[in-house]
């Protein structure tokens, strides 16, 4: 037996699997996910016996009920979707090694030709694009502003970037800000964003980013999200990034939280459905959209208004280094869908972007584990040292100049060190131990040992430190957050390097996330939110603002989009 298929036909046959000879009805594969799970127990069932692995295959941060198929194939080598992300060496039984090749929109144009020409297979109100957190805000606004919602998603797991989400969700004025004594205003909210933005920013999306900042924290703890711990993230003026208590990842629970809702509230959720293309009709009015389902092949929806929240591009690296040359070759913290399909389907049907040239570094990649160390680590205290052991930039500047500043250090790599005070302030440190890509010391000395530096300069460096922490200011790199000393044994250190994170640019969009054609007008029907989107972040996105963003434009794209259905 070469694939999975193979194994179970001399079992059973094809309806070991399938409903029929025919394969698979639905591209949830729900039938045949229901098969696995009978025979094999759900995912819960399978990690309670992996009790002894360091790293549960099937005990994973992604959110909603993961699918079997998403890694386990029946006529192709399986993959474990796990290894887009990190570098696990899962034994899997006929298992291939991962691997994503970028499919534009536009092939089998004959295929999609005679699906167009087929009509409609259903009909809804609403058609969402993307499950990351804008799609399933915008899901769970929509329904509750009365709209039949059908919720499209190209990858087998739902969540997009959102479920991977660490360091916090920015908002000011909020109610765990002023539990905790924090002051802030929306109006300095919007200065420290438009200032990160290099002022290129559409000033009215941020005043609308800020302004309902409260409120999408609100509306997100009214659905069961914990939103109470509150930190610093860089170019903030104040502790305004809101996560779960303790410091856990924001995005995962965030995006369980609208999941959960989005379902409860019966929002049609697909998997393995890539929208190709928004079809219009003559009057340039959307009437639907064009669907690749993975297994049921293409088909068309017909609604009346379309929400793309289909996020950003930064896995994509040939289009990354299209836009920023300088970008060629860099890894990135992306989920592996985050390939910008869904740009070119926005483009396709006319729509404006801006800024595409303003793509997003994320100083601290751990190359050891392929995944991003969280800014909340150096909100909470940690220091960035090069392999001479000294300090060389304000670690918690924004991200544009802490990844240049990185990328000029011997090596163009720095580590992150910490002690234990700061491991303690945050749980999401404790992932970062279980990946196995934390080195420690019981000294800073014996700290510098293991990860080649000199022991004396870095235990001078962090001395130097502890001494603007006590007198509060840092004269060296005028760091403007200095939380806590570095004196609790042990230490830690994560070495880190740049690698792409954000896209800034996106599709055109007004305040009510309506998408502009090029020539200005609005495009009747299709709205946007979320990282397809350009305009909120100028020129360098804030740390802590795309959540912030995705949850106040989805949920405004939503109902806005559920009242232009019941209007036309
Ligand atoms: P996504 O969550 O990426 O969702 C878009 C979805 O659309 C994807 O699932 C994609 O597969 C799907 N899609 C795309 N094209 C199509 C198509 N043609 N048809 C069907 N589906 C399609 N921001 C913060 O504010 N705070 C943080 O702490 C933070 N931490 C981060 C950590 C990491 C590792 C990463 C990668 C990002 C982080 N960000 C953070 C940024 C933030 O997570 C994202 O910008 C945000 O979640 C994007 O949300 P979205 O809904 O717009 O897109
Ligand atoms: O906003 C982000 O991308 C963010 C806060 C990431 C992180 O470092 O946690």
């Amino acid at each position: 037996a070469d694939v999975l298929a193979d194994f179970h036909g001399e079992m059973g046959g094809c309806d070991t699997c399938h409903v029929s000879k025919k394969g698979p009805t639905d591209d949830n594969l729900t039938h045949e996910n229901a098969q696995c799970v009978s025979c094999h127990g759900d995912l819960n069932e399978i990690a309670a016996g992996e009790k002894d692995l360091k790293i549960s295959p099937h005990k994973s941060h992604l959110i909603g009920e993961i699918a079997c198929t998403s890694c386990h194939k029946g006529h192709e080598k399986s993959v474990a979707y796990c290894d887009a992300c990190h570098s696990f060496d899962f034994d899997m039984p006929f298992g291939g090694k991962w691997e994503r090749k970028f499919v534009p929109i536009d092939v089998q144009k004959d295929a999609q030709e005679k699906a167009i020409a087929a009509g409609p297979r259903e009909t809804t109100d609403v058609v969402i694009i993307g499950s990351g957190g804008a799609g399933l805000a915008a899901a769970v606004s929509a329904r509750d502003n009365g709209a039949k919602v059908i919720l499209l998603e190209k990858e087998p797991v739902p969540g997009g970037n959102t479920k991977l989400a660490a360091g916090g969700m920015n908002a000011a004025e909020t109610k765990p800000q002023a539990a905790l004594g924090i002051k802030d205003k929306k109006e300095i909210m919007i200065q420290d964003t438009m200032k990160g933005g290099r002022n290129i920013n559409d000033p009215e999306l941020v005043k609308v980013l800020a302004n309902n900042s409260s409120d999408s924290i609100d509306w997100l703890t009214a659905m069961g999200a914990d939103m109470n711990d509150v930190g610093r993230m860089g170019g903030a003026s104040v502790n305004r990034s809101h996560r779960p208590t303790g410091g856990a990842g924001v995005g995962a629970h965030v995006a369980q939280v609208l999941w959960d809702n989005a379902v409860k509230r019966g929002t049609d959720i697909r998997l393995n459905s890539r929208v190709v293309r928004v079809l219009k009709d003559d009057s340039g009015k959307v009437t639907g959209v064009l669907v690749e389902g993975k297994y049921t092949g293409y088909y068309v929806i017909k609604a009346d208004a379309v929400v793309m929240a289909t996020g950003g591009f930064a896995k994509n690296n040939d289009r990354v280094a299209k836009y920023d040359p300088k970008l060629k070759g860099f890894a990135a913290t992306n989920h592996p869908g985050a390939t910008g399909d869904g740009l070119d389907v926005a483009m396709q049907a006319g729509a404006d972007t801006r800024d595409l040239e303003w793509v997003q570094a994320h100083p601290t990649l751990s190359p050891r584990g392929g995944v991003m160390v969280t800014e909340a680590v150096r909100g909470n205290g940690a220091i960035l040292v090069n392999r001479e052991g000294d300090r060389f930039v304000n670690e918690i500047t924004t991200r544009d100049k802490a990844s240049a500043a990185i990328l000029k250090q011997k090596g163009a790599s720095a580590f992150l060190v910490f002690d234990d005070s700061v491991r303690k302030s945050l749980k999401k440190i404790e992932n970062y131990v279980h990946l196995g890509i934390v080195d420690e010391g019981k000294t800073p000395e014996e700290l510098a040992k293991k990860i080649g530096v000199p022991g004396a300069e870095l235990a001078k460096t962090i001395a130097t430190y502890n001494g603007f922490v006590k007198s509060g200011k840092d004269t060296q790199f005028e760091r403007p957050n200095l939380p806590r000393e570095l004196g609790t044994a042990p230490y830690y250190a994560i070495e880190v390097k740049p690698a792409v994170h954000h896209s800034m640019g996106g599709v055109k969009i007004d305040t009510k996330t309506e998408v502009k054609a090029k020539d200005g007008h609005l495009i009747q029907g299709m709205y946007a939110a979320g990282e397809a989107t350009g305009g909120v972040h100028g020129a360098n996105r804030l740390g802590g603002n795309a959540i912030s963003d995705i949850v106040t434009f989805g949920r405004i794209a939503g109902a806005e989009a559920a009242k232009y259905a019941k209007e036309h």
